[in-house]
């Protein structure tokens, strides 16, 4: 074990740390060419390398000295504050109230729910040890929370008004994954919700199912400004232990891959047979609950840095940022300097009484080119710079970090048409995304069709007949070094199907559309 651990280790892309910041050495000249803050690798040509290097250069991950765990630091964690900041009442309005379960897991629970945890359990962590001596009995740590809560569940349902139940919680968990890790896509601790919920009707389960869903995909298209497609997931790839599984797929263009996005699972009644969860009905005859579970997690982040960043680093959409709005101010040498400064600050106090989170660079010790570089780095939407010409003429100068487009915007009626850039460049950059994920998705018919577009690093929606032996077939007929094909989804949204259509893999009628490709 020990010796994978290692091979593994040396096998994680660690970037370079960030380069230093240049010191302009106090001269208020400004400084054109700027160097030794931009990124060694391009998006377009070495993609693994460009993420390493922009989720740590954009401050986002420090590396850490275990393999697959990263510190997220602010600049992260307030994007994930912000997802959280919507997510959390939304559920609240749908009557799903928060707790918090022990982050430990009792062997004995673990067992009892072999069937299920058996593919998984490799992945699972345990704390066999305190100080010097071993633990009588190894504790597991949580990978996700069935385990932990159901047990609970079946001793606080007892008679249909303890129905429903709908619980969530916040948490971390950890899965000790041995391929590949990579900043918040794949790590072995992540943050997540984790929403549990029982009901006395598959029909409550059902609909809650979906409205969660819509949740994820808000998340990405309103939040993000990630395309999803909403759709169920095949007999081979749906959670085990449940009845079926919903998820949110994304596609990232650049490594022709797939990539789950969010799941949300209606368990049916496997879980309460396992963990005995009964109630007595209103017409006092012993029945089981249905349930659901579904969760969203940091890897949310991950997809929008892959999605929208580019060579000059991190992109974030407005809605996300902690910073909207970063003011700079341009002081020429013989220029008004305090005139400058108190314009800046004058500007950030009239955008953060409008509600934009909005902040001024008056750092010293870096010129404002190099200002410029390090809030493009970190992906701030808009860059407001403020000069000796701009004060004059009482207006500022905008720039767009998703086009690059420089616009002089007069002092009155500032706030009014900040808003509208920022709401222009949040549709901007969903509009840019689609675009090119649609650009990425082929419809084929046949097999020859669809080696050739899975060679192309399509999105492949292919006719299918449904079974999973076909699935398993296709897995392996697709292998090698870049990883086999897999379903990611039958979306919901399901295009015609003419009678006659068969399957692309098995010749067999069709019976669905079904997207496939490479994924995460
Ligand atoms: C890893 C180790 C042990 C995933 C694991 O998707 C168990 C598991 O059960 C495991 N990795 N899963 C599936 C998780 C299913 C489900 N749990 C609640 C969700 C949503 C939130």
């Amino acid at each position: 074990m020990a010796g994978t651990e290692s091979k593994k280790q040396s096998a994680e892309k660690k970037p370079k740390s960030g380069a230093k910041p240049q010191q302009s050495g106090g001269k208020k000249k400004e400084v054109k060419k700027e160097t030794g803050l931009g990124l060694t690798n391009r998006k377009a040509e070495n993609f693994g390398e460009w993420y390493s290097e922009v989720v740590v250069n954009g401050e986002m991950i420090e590396y850490y000295d275990i393999s697959g765990c990263y510190i997220l630091r602010p600049w992260s964690m307030s994007i994930w504050e912000i997802l959280q900041a919507f997510f959390d009442p939304e559920i609240k309005k749908m009557k799903i109230k928060n707790c918090y379960f022990p982050v430990f897991v009792s062997p004995g629970v673990l067992e009892k729910e072999k069937d299920h945890v058996e593919g998984f359990a490799p992945e699972v962590a345990w704390v066999t040890k305190s100080g010097n001596s071993d633990l009588e009995i190894p504790i597991a740590i949580r990978p996700t929370s069935e385990t932990v809560m159901y047990p609970y569940y079946s001793k606080w349902i007892r008679g249909h008004r303890d129905l429903p139940l709908k619980l969530n919680q916040w948490c971390n968990v950890v899965r000790w994954e041995f391929s590949n890790p990579t900043p918040f896509i794949r790590s072995r601790e992540f943050l997540w919700q984790e929403g549990h919920t029982a009901f006395a009707t598959k029909e409550e389960a059902d609909t809650e199912v979906l409205e969660i869903l819509e949740l994820y995909r808000r998340i990405y298209e309103e939040y993000l400004a990630v395309p999803v497609i909403k759709g169920k997931k095949s007999e081979l790839e749906k959670f085990a232990g449940g009845l079926y599984t919903t998820s949110v797929e994304a596609f990232i263009p650049n490594t022709g891959r797939g990539i789950q996005g969010a799941t949300s699972h209606c368990l049916g009644q496997n879980f309460a047979k396992m963990f005995e969860i009964n109630y007595e009905n209103e017409k006092g005859e012993k029945a089981m609950v249905w349930q659901n579970s579904w969760a969203y997690s940091t890897r949310t982040i991950g997809v929008m840095v892959m999605v929208h960043g580019d060579d000059k680093g991190l992109v974030l959409p407005p809605k996300v940022a902690s910073v909207q709005v970063i003011v700079i101010p341009v002081p020429y040498k013989d220029a008004d300097t305090q005139g400058i400064f108190d314009a800046c600050s004058a500007t950030v106090s009239m955008l953060c009484e409008a509600g934009i989170r909005a902040e001024s660079d008056s750092r010293d010790n870096y010129s404002p080119g190099w200002k410029y570089s390090q809030w493009e780095m970190k992906g701030v939407p808009l860059r407001i710079e403020i000069g000796p010409k701009d004060l004059a003429n009482k207006q500022v100068r905008a720039v767009r970090r998703d086009t690059g487009a420089k616009i002089d915007i007069a002092n009155a009626g500032l706030v009014e048409e900040i808003k509208k850039l920022l709401d222009s460049i949040q549709q901007n950059l969903f509009d840019v995304a689609t675009q090119k994920r649609d650009e990425c998705i082929q419809i084929i018919h046949t097999w020859d069709e669809f080696v050739q577009a899975l060679n192309q690093k399509k999105m492949i929606l292919a006719p299918w007949c449904d079974e999973k032996d076909v699935e398993v077939d296709v897995k392996a007929r697709t292998k090698g070094e870049m990883g086999a094909a897999k379903t990611l989804c039958s979306p919901f949204d399901q295009p015609e199907l003419p009678e006659g259509t068969t399957c692309f893999a098995s010749g067999k009628p069709a019976k669905k559309w079904s997207y496939w490709g490479r994924s995460y």
